[in-house]
């Protein structure tokens, strides 16, 4: 059935019409409670919507919305193992694997919780060895550098948790990543290590995925070249994957392999065995920490009211947006360097989830999918991007994340970066009217220059600290606004079929720079003449 034309659909149109030309300063002027009225907080984690271009009614309207598309079935459906990734057959269940031990979720039957436990188990025995130096290398040497090998879901959640923990990583211990198949990549992350103290984990769930094979297949070369000898392969390669068969192909005990389930999807498995490497960097300890703060979220998530659900109001203020205001993209913005990465890492979340434009049952969609998901640390951005926001022809939606108390003692530092945070989101809320320029004694010729609109929308998400438990949080908090807005579209947000036209064409592409020239090769004047170049460079 057409989203589109449902009554409440029509309903918001409506709504949003009437609130078109109302600015946020007249909804805060009006009500002087707007802020703590549309601040919710859940453990800690608080999440003002203030400064949303919406109203009490607005919210109301969406979370009637939220009721008629069933969210709650969905919600239900998604933590009860339902085969919700309907184009896979799979269930969805990256909350089992957060679950406490005593707690019991069944896939076909089967009770998924006590093999989640089993490898965490198993993953806690390796990273303590790692750590503590009992296990060792072929040589006998401790290892001194994890390298992970990985890409996609393998790589840029552990590649941001860690870069996000660092602070719990002992001084001895180094973490590198190394995705990309251009091999500047590896050779930028072997330089400088010691072979007889590096352990390679090999992160990929169908340990079929070319640019990580070939990354670790050279990490191999690298390492055998120095040690000489294959047995050396079982004391400084281990895997994370589902598929046992090729990961023994490859040359790895499987007695050295950390498994996961087809249940859960690559964007989603951070806190599965692909997390190994960021528990070896902060210790098992931390790690269940991580998990513990996901299941907190997961808990709020499943069963508080949507009008406090944090994961609803954030999904369901991204519905309104695409659907409702134009707007094209989100950014997001921490302010904190620690999350550097998380607008990498929520960018795939986001865009590969919700990018499709049929539905679950394969009916074109008639409203706008995922926004285009960016953003950079603050206070970086605002001295690069933010004249668009503040000025630009565009309605961003951003979301500023911050920190409320750092792990450095340099108060000046987090006052500046806090001050420039809650500034940031409350000149795009307000912007200065022209009237206000003038009375800045700006003179006349540059008042439009000077002049900020405002009604920049924008939502504050404040953690108390960024440890193990409110980085899980806040994944958990987005792995959920991501389904709260998927199930309201009406998209399968765990398949990626997307990605697979421009694999096949690679590998074909790949197969030919060998062959003779063919004036009629089948490609496009344009392709044809870019993989010509190539063939010409390659050959000397
Ligand atoms: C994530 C995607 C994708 C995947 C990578 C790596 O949801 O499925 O990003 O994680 O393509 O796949 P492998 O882990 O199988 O190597």
């Amino acid at each position: 059935m057409s989203i589109a034309k449902a009554p409440l659909w029509r309903k918001l149109r409506e709504h949003r019409e009437s609130l078109e030309t109302t600015h946020l300063r007249e909804l805060f002027s009006h009500d002087k409670r707007r802020g703590p009225a549309m601040t919710v907080e859940h453990d800690g984690v608080v999440l003002d919507y203030a400064k949303n271009l919406v109203t009490a009614e607005t919210m109301e309207l969406l979370l009637d919305l939220a009721a008629d598309r069933d969210l709650a079935t969905g919600i239900d459906a998604m933590f009860s193992g339902h085969p919700i990734n309907t184009t896979e057959h799979r269930a969805v269940l990256h909350t089992a694997l957060r679950a406490p031990r005593d707690c019991s979720v069944l896939v076909d039957g089967h009770d998924v919780v006590p093999d989640v436990h089993d490898v965490l188990d198993q993953m806690r025995e390796f990273a303590d060895g790692v750590r503590s130096g009992t296990w060792r290398g072929f040589t006998g040497e401790p290892i001194r550098t994890v390298v992970n090998i990985g890409i996609g879901g393998s790589d840029l959640g552990p590649a941001m948790a860690t870069h996000a923990l660092r602070e719990y990583m002992p001084d001895e211990l180094d973490i590198r990543f190394v995705s990309n198949v251009d091999g500047h990549d590896i050779e930028r992350a072997l330089r400088g290590l010691d072979p007889a103290r590096t352990l390679f984990v090999v992160a990929s769930k169908t340990f079929t995925t070319v640019e990580t094979l070939t990354n670790a297949r050279t990490a191999r070369a690298w390492l055998l070249a120095a040690l000489g000898d294959s047995s050396a392969v079982a004391r400084h390669f281990v895997a994370v994957s589902s598929n046992t068969d090729e990961v023994a192909a490859f040359g790895i005990d499987p007695a050295n392999m950390f498994v996961f389930w087809d249940w859960v999807g690559g964007r989603y498995s951070l806190p599965s065995a692909i997390g190994l490497s960021v528990m070896i960097a902060i210790g098992p300890e931390r790690f269940r920490e991580l998990l513990a703060g996901a299941q907190s979220m997961d808990e709020h998530f499943r069963r508080a009211p949507f009008e406090r659900n944090l994961p609803v109001l954030l999904g369901m203020l991204g519905v309104w947006y695409r659907g409702f205001c134009d707007t094209q993209t989100h950014a997001v913005l921490p302010y904190d360097q620690r999350l550097a990465r998380l607008p990498a890492y929520l960018q795939q979340l986001d865009m590969e989830s919700n990018g499709k434009s049929v539905t679950r049952d394969g009916t074109p969609i008639d409203i706008a999918t995922a926004p285009i998901v960016w953003g950079e640390p603050g206070t970086n951005g605002q001295h690069a991007f933010f004249q668009l926001l503040h000025q630009g022809t565009e309605i961003v939606p951003c979301d500023f994340i911050g920190v409320l108390e750092p792990t450095h003692g340099m108060v000046e530092h987090h006052d500046l970066l806090m001050a420039n945070l809650f500034a940031q989101a409350e000149a795009l809320a307000f912007g200065r009217t022209p009237a206000e320029v003038v009375a800045a004694g700006v003179p006349e010729s540059q008042v439009p220059h000077r002049t900020f609109a405002g009604n920049q929308p924008s939502t504050t998400i404040l953690l108390p600290r960024l440890t193990p438990y409110t980085l899980g949080q806040l994944i958990a908090l987005y792995e959920h606004k991501v389904f709260t807005q998927g199930w309201i579209w009406g998209v399968n947000s765990f398949d990626q079929w997307g990605v697979e036209l421009g694999k096949a064409l690679a590998t074909r592409i790949y197969g030919e720079f060998d062959m003779e020239r063919v004036n009629d090769d089948g490609h496009d004047s344009s392709t044809h003449a870019l993989i010509q170049r190539y063939r010409r460079v390659r050959k000397n």
